[in-house]
């Protein structure tokens, strides 16, 4: 049973509300934090070894010390809740059945950066989220801590919450900033790093929803413990939004020790495949990370079992690894086309790149009418080399990741499924069927 640091009131009826979420404890961890010195709360964060939710999985406790502090320049902390990623739903999850969790999270964080002002950010389609968190901000404020003077410590905070216009590109963070500047979400060039240089051009952190709820129990519990939930680098607990193939689809808080094997199978989490079909694939952490087929998922390269960690899930680098991303786990099974899955996704991102970047406007689009000839059953060999050639071109030459995002997907599946792509040039046919693990035998 992994142990549940942001779930663990999650099944309390009403935690939507302030009284019931205070009832159970919340904004204890504001009350301690208010009484301890910014650097100390950073310093928590830091012990704790937590690492940005969001996907890129990088220290939030270092991020937060590259924070710039130039004397009377504003500063910012925004909240990136512009959950957009294919197979990612868990931030959702959060602020629908949580929002007070959220809130709390941002006040500490708030705190400790010195900001006075603080944004969600929130995608365009959660169109009923902003009413929740909204109604949650005035019942903080209320109950005094939010707003002026929070618990007559003498320190102010507002927090303000901005629906997006429903694009992806939205969700990288500099794009985020311009979009909530009012203006075109296109991505800026970095460095400037948004610490240094970020909303209206003031120093800015910008952190993922379950970043900042974990803040919350890092306060209560203390750093040291919270960092000793887990192993290595991949420290204290990650929500993981499952679904595809699987008998439970749903949101789930893992410690970062248990097997890709005991997620998927057991009752506790995914609860195994429905009709007993075979495990096929698995994208583990939102459609930008490669996907792996069952046997590299499930074993590392030394044969060892695969965790649902940072390191495990990269183990052996994109020729036999993942990533951890966002945590977004899509399963397929045998019955399902890798050919088709990643066309599908061929057509999000073309979709969605911004096209201020060559590579991406361009690279996108001709992945996708590649792909959608071999899934026709039109495609030739030499069609694949080009795609392998297009998606290489992509890869590192964007201004923001959104180009590599593209790009993975469509690499690892020609690199542990080229035999599929391969069968749908020789069987014409074949854009009525998909490619089961049957035409592996
Ligand atoms: C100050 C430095 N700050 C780095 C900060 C930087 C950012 C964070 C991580 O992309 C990935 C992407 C998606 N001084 C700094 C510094 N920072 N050096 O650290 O930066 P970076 O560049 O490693 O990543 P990123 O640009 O934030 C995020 C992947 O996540 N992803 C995401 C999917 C989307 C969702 C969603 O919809 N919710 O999660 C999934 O894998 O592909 O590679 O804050 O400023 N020297």
């Amino acid at each position: 049973m992994s142990k549940k640091l942001l779930l663990k009131d999650a099944h309390i009826e009403g935690i939507r509300y302030f009284d019931v979420y205070r009832k159970q404890g919340g904004y204890d961890a504001v009350e301690k934090a208010l009484k301890m010195t910014p650097d100390a709360i950073t310093e928590e964060v830091k012990i704790s070894g937590l690492r940005g939710r969001g996907g890129a999985g990088f220290p939030t406790g270092m991020k937060w010390s590259f924070l710039a502090k130039p004397e009377g320049v504003a500063r910012y902390l925004v909240v990136n809740a512009d959950e957009s990623e294919p197979g990612t739903f868990k931030d959702r999850y959060l602020m629908e059945f949580l929002p007070h969790l959220l809130i709390e999270g941002m006040i500490i964080s708030s705190f400790a950066l010195g900001a006075n002002t603080a944004y969600i950010y929130i995608r365009g389609e959660y169109s009923w989220i902003p009413d929740i968190l909204e109604a949650a901000i005035e019942e903080a404020k209320k109950a005094g801590f939010l707003g002026k003077n929070i618990l007559g410590t003498g320190y102010d905070l507002e927090i303000y919450v901005q629906l997006g216009a429903g694009a992806y590109i939205c969700g990288e963070e500099t794009a985020l900033l311009e979009s909530l500047e009012g203006k075109r979400g296109n991505p800026r060039l970095k460095p400037p790093f948004p610490a240094v240089k970020g909303l209206w051009e003031c120093p800015t952190v910008v952190n993922n929803v379950e970043t900042i709820a974990a803040v919350v129990p890092i306060i209560n519990i203390t750093g040291a413990e919270y960092a000793k939930i887990g192993v290595g680098r991949s420290t204290g607990t990650k929500l993981i939004s499952a679904c595809g193939n699987i008998n439970k689809p749903g949101v789930y808080e893992i410690d970062m020790t248990i097997s890709v094997e005991e997620f998927i199978y057991s009752d506790e989490y995914c609860g195994g495949i429905p009709n007993g079909k075979k495990l096929k694939a698995c994208i583990p952490g939102g459609s930008s990370v490669p996907i792996v087929p069952a046997n590299l998922l499930l074993k590392t390269i030394n044969g060892e079992p695969r965790i649902m960690n940072y390191e495990s899930l990269a183990d052996g680098g994109f020729a036999t690894g993942t990533m951890m991303g966002s945590g977004g786990f899509i399963v397929l099974d045998e019955d399902q086309s890798v050919v088709k899955h990643t066309l599908s996704l061929a057509h999000f991102y073309m979709h969605e790149s911004c096209g201020q970047c060559t590579p991406c406007r361009e690279g996108t689009g001709w992945m996708w009418r590649i792909l959608t000839k071999i899934a026709n059953g039109t495609g030739t060999m030499a069609d694949i080399d080009l795609l392998w050639d297009v998606q290489r071109k992509i890869e590192g030459n964007t201004i923001c990741p959104l180009g590599d995002a593209a790009a993975w997907p469509v690499a690892a599946a020609i690199r542990h499924f080229r035999d599929e792509f391969e069968w749908y040039i020789d069987n014409p046919e074949s854009q009525t069927r998909n490619y089961g693990l049957a035409n592996y035998a």
